[in-house]
């Protein structure tokens, strides 16, 4: 339960707006960048970006998930404090460029990418693998992420009132998941399989349009948490379980306080505080969000997706 007072709530939630203004310059500093073949000016021109703009922010701000290390990211480093202080106390997990592959090569489904929450409340997952399950509101409750896959989908597909073989589940196109995308198959459900960006993957299943039901699979794990922290607001569901692949790895989840690395982590644990939200403006064109567009005379066009506990929503703006 959080300690915050109605009128600290109220404050964090008001720094929706200004973070939106965050990830739309990010995208746009990224904009240049797509298929240029580069992913790091990309990423470094969104980083910059981000950056410039938080730092304008009346908060007082903890990078908790962002570009790494002190010693091997200079901008939105682990630890890194923003803001001009006076303001709510906050943990921040960003990703400027979500997909730098994506934008470098010009392909859909890139975004610029923010989370916020009450101050000491976001898991600090280091930079390494999770496997993740996904679920919007409907589902909400009925995933269980140390059973198979097939086991969840009979759950899933009983809490949204479908048959087993009408599901979509939605995964990155890897070899690591080809016993997954056996089980969907095995049940007659449908994959839909993208190259990067499982973040957009775990919010579609909360947004009913877009007809995903479970986002599986191995993925980033600060992706992970910037993941939990939209479903969240969105009233979905998420778990995952960290995968330490060397004693290195093993090392960095208990010295950033993750006991058993292994352990289920449910959205619970890895957003503490429901005072929280989730920002992404588009960069390259996808299945959330219109990317960057050049307009007439200088002018660009953004595509954002803005979710709090109280309501998302979806903004177009021109800058
Ligand atoms: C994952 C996923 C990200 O990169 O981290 C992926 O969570 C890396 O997967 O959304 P591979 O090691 O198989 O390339 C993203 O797709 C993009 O950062
Ligand atoms: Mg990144
Ligand atoms: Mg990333």
């Amino acid at each position: 339960m959080s300690g915050l007072t109605i009128e600290q709530k109220e404050n964090i939630q008001s720094l929706a707006g200004a973070f939106l203004t965050v990830s739309q310059k990010a995208a746009v500093a990224a904009y240049p960048w797509i298929g240029k073949g580069n992913k790091n000016e990309a990423d470094g021109a969104g980083t910059e970006a981000m950056r410039n703009e938080m730092n304008c922010i009346n908060m007082n701000a903890v990078i908790v998930i962002g570009e790494g290390e002190m010693d091997e990211a200079p901008m939105l480093y682990i630890g890194e404090r923003l803001g001009v202080g006076n303001g709510p106390d906050v943990d921040i997990a960003v990703d400027p460029v979500e997909g730098t592959t994506l934008v470098s090569k010009g392909q859909d489904n890139s975004l610029a990418v923010i989370a916020v929450a009450e101050k000491g409340t976001l898991l600090h997952a280091p930079d390494m693998y999770m496997e993740k399950i996904a679920v919007g509101p409907k589902a909400k409750g009925c995933i269980d992420i140390t059973a198979s896959l097939t086991e969840n989908m009979k759950a899933v597909a009983k809490a949204l009132g479908k048959d087993i073989s009408e599901l979509t589940v939605m995964m990155q196109d890897r070899p690591r998941h080809d016993y997954l995308i056996k089980q969907v198959f095995e049940v007659g459900a449908k994959v839909r399989l993208f190259s990067d960006v499982d973040i957009t993957g775990a919010i579609a299943t909360a947004i009913e349009e877009l007809d995903v039901d479970i986002l599986v699979g191995t993925g980033g794990a600060p992706e992970g948490v910037i993941a939990a922290v939209a479903l969240k607001c969105l009233g979905g569901d998420f778990q995952a379980r960290l995968v330490p692949e060397t004693e290195e790895e093993t090392a960095r989840c208990i010295k950033m306080g993750l006991v058993n690395p292994s352990a289920v982590l449910t959205m619970d644990q890895i957003v503490k505080s429901n005072d929280c939200f989730f920002v992404a403006t588009g960069i390259t064109d996808g299945l959330l969000l219109k990317g960057v567009h050049k307009k007439e005379t200088d002018k660009v066009s953004t595509h954002s997706f803005v979710a709090t506990m109280n309501h998302s929503h979806f903004i177009e703006a021109r800058h």
